[in-house]
């Protein structure tokens, strides 16, 4: 291996055919255990890549990227039925960071946003499909190996070899390790932390998949709630939207004082839905008795077979887009699928799902997917910093669960949270819809894709940023400014920002 980095070394400063050239005699395959090839390409800022061989239902067909880098890919194998497509984008400008991305849903898609986003930035920065492809747990059928990669294995293969190709390729070691991802990608970041606490020095988990069998019984439990689209009494999305939206932002929009159309702390939001109930012999604007119970279970918290909590309540505020996804009426598909796919078998239906299947995922907890440390204590006392994030209006992963977590692991490690400051602090974005999106203040650099880019790269304004500073410099971020852009465009300029505050700080004592 020696002689082969010294051909490396004599590059000149000056030329992008030098790096295009040390591009393209790379040889990746050569020093990942029984990988093969996938995509060797210089490509040249301004590039609009396509990926014609990517699952459809990824909804990623095309990515612009922004500076010149090294594309490679890989096929790595993670056992003898299961594999990952390994991605790793190598700018030729290079802070001597490396990163990795990852993923959503219960999906194997490559976040190839995420990717020009974090080399935009100068990371050396790797993806995966984790472990299967698509949008549905369908390969994970009679396949535990699959469910593992998905659990915990691709990430954790992908940074390994991501770190000694990155070495390799630019002749020198990284300095620090980062991981950024929202939603399955925050409990990945958390995980990672838990099971290899090296992997990382500083995480940036945003709206985490925590506790993730309840998760999908949680989410599994609506479609019962509701009923189908077609049954009578059925809630419809516009009725959500409008009336119940409405009452809810009646209700508590202004206990912060500012009447915005945003709960600025949705854990005093005591919403009561009784008072949308029909006046004897009306029957429109209104909810009738059966309609009312159905909207306070959908607002209450999940409890178990012996009464313990699976998940807490959804948090008000998030009705709009809530109501096109878990309460559509239908399967929530995630949830179906894991449970078809992993916990039962595809003849599962949906609409039978109770408490006791609830309890047979747990119990099961394929591959410990669970996600629920009571400590972090090799991340911490190696230095490791992380920054966890979750919108007020998320409509998929209730915000909820993070504050239960954070209070759960305040207590399991007695740790106040002056003391959690130290490594792990926690950031409401309140109108924030899931990961991204929403009314409020929600771009805070934390993905790539059209949104979150546009902030400045400064700790000040971005997530991602701020963590690189608290590990390089020591110095923590106490909030953080988010931005919301016009239209959500950021060429239309900056409509207003907001600054996040730490979830032990209160939101109403701005
Ligand atoms: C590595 O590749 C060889 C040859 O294809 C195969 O026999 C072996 O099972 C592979 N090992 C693993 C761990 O995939
Ligand atoms: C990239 O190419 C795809 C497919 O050709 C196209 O749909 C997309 O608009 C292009 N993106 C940009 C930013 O040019
Ligand atoms: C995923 O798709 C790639 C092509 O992009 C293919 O090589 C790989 O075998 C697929 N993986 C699985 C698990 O189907
Ligand atoms: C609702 O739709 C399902 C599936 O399309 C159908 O089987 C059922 O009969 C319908 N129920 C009513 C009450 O229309
Ligand atoms: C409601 O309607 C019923 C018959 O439809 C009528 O007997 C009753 O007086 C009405 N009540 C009110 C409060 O209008
Ligand atoms: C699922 O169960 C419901 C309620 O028991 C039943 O009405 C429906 O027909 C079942 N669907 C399928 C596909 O078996
Ligand atoms: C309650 O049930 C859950 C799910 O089966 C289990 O994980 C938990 O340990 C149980 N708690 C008690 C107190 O029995
Ligand atoms: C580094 O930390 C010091 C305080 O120790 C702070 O004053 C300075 O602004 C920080 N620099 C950067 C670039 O973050
Ligand atoms: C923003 O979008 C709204 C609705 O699509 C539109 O009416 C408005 O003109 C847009 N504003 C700007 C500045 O583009
Ligand atoms: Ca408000």
């Amino acid at each position: 291996m020696a002689c082969c980095l010294t051909l490396w070394l004599p590059f000149a400063v000056h030329a992008v055919s030098n790096f295009r050239d040390k591009c393209l005699s790379f040889t990746p395959e050569a020093y990942i255990y029984n990988s093969s090839r996938h995509v060797l390409e210089y490509v040249a800022a301004g590039t609009n890549l396509t990926f014609p061989d990517n699952d459809p239902t990824c909804a990623r067909p095309s990515q612009l990227v922004a500076v010149d880098l090294c594309r490679v890919a890989l096929l790595i194998p993670t056992s003898s039925r299961s594999s990952v497509i390994f991605e790793l984008w190598l700018p030729e400008y290079w802070s001597e960071r490396f990163l990795a991305t990852g993923n959503g849903g219960i999906d194997g898609c490559i976040r190839y946003e995420d990717l020009a986003y974090t080399t935009q930035n100068s990371f050396a920065a790797v993806g995966s499909n984790n472990g299967h492809n698509g949008t549905t747990a369908i390969t994970m059928y009679h396949n535990p190996d699959i469910v593992t990669d998905f659990a915990w294995r691709s990430l954790h293969t992908i940074t390994v070899a991501g770190k000694t190709l990155t070495n390799l390729f630019y002749d020198k070691a990284y300095k620090k390790s980062y991981y950024l991802g929202c939603s399955l990608g925050g409990r990945q970041g958390i995980k990672a932390a838990d099971m290899f606490p090296s992997d990382f020095d500083g995480i940036v988990a945003g709206s985490p998949a925590l506790d993730f069998n309840n998760l999908q019984s949680w989410r599994a439990s609506f479609f019962p709630i509701t009923g189908p689209a077609n049954s009578s009494g059925f809630i419809s999305e516009a009725t959500w939207s409008t009336l119940i939206h409405g009452e809810v932002l009646n209700q508590c929009d202004g206990l912060d004082g500012v009447f915005d159309g945003i709960i600025e702390d949705p854990d005093l939001c005591n919403f009561r839905p009784e008072a949308l109930l029909c006046k004897k012999n009306t029957s429109t604007n209104c909810l009738t008795a059966a309609q009312v119970e159905i909207v306070r279970q959908i607002f209450s918290p999940l409890y178990g077979e012996n009464g313990t909590l699976i998940y807490p309540a959804m948090q008000p505020g998030s009705e709009i887009l809530a109501s096109q996804n878990l309460y559509a009426g239908k399967p929530f598909s995630y949830s179906k699928s894991w449970f078809q796919y992993v916990v039962y078998n595809p003849s599962w239906n949906a609409s039978t799902f109770n408490i006791h299947d609830a309890a047979v995922a747990e119990t099961l907890n394929p591959s410990n997917i669970r996600t629920w440390p009571d400590n972090l204590d090799g991340f911490r006392n190696r230095g490791g910093k992380m920054i966890s994030y979750h919108g007020g209006q998320d409509n998929q992963i209730t915000s909820f669960d993070t504050e239960r977590f954070y209070n759960y692991f305040s207590r399991a490690t007695q740790a106040t949270s002056d003391e959690l400051d130290y490594f792990f602090r926690f950031f409401r974005v309140p109108g924030m819809f899931h990961c991204n999106s929403g009314p409020g203040a929600w771009v805070i650099g934390q993905e790539g894709g059209p949104g979150a880019a546009g902030v400045p790269f400064t700790s000040a304004y971005n997530v991602l940023a701020a963590v690189v500073r608290w590990v390089e410099n020591g110095t923590a971020v106490e909030d953080i400014v988010g931005t919301k852009f016009v239209n959500d465009t950021v060429s239309l300029g900056v409509d207003y920002q907001h600054r996040h505050c730490k979830y032990d700080s209160s939101l109403l004592d701005l």
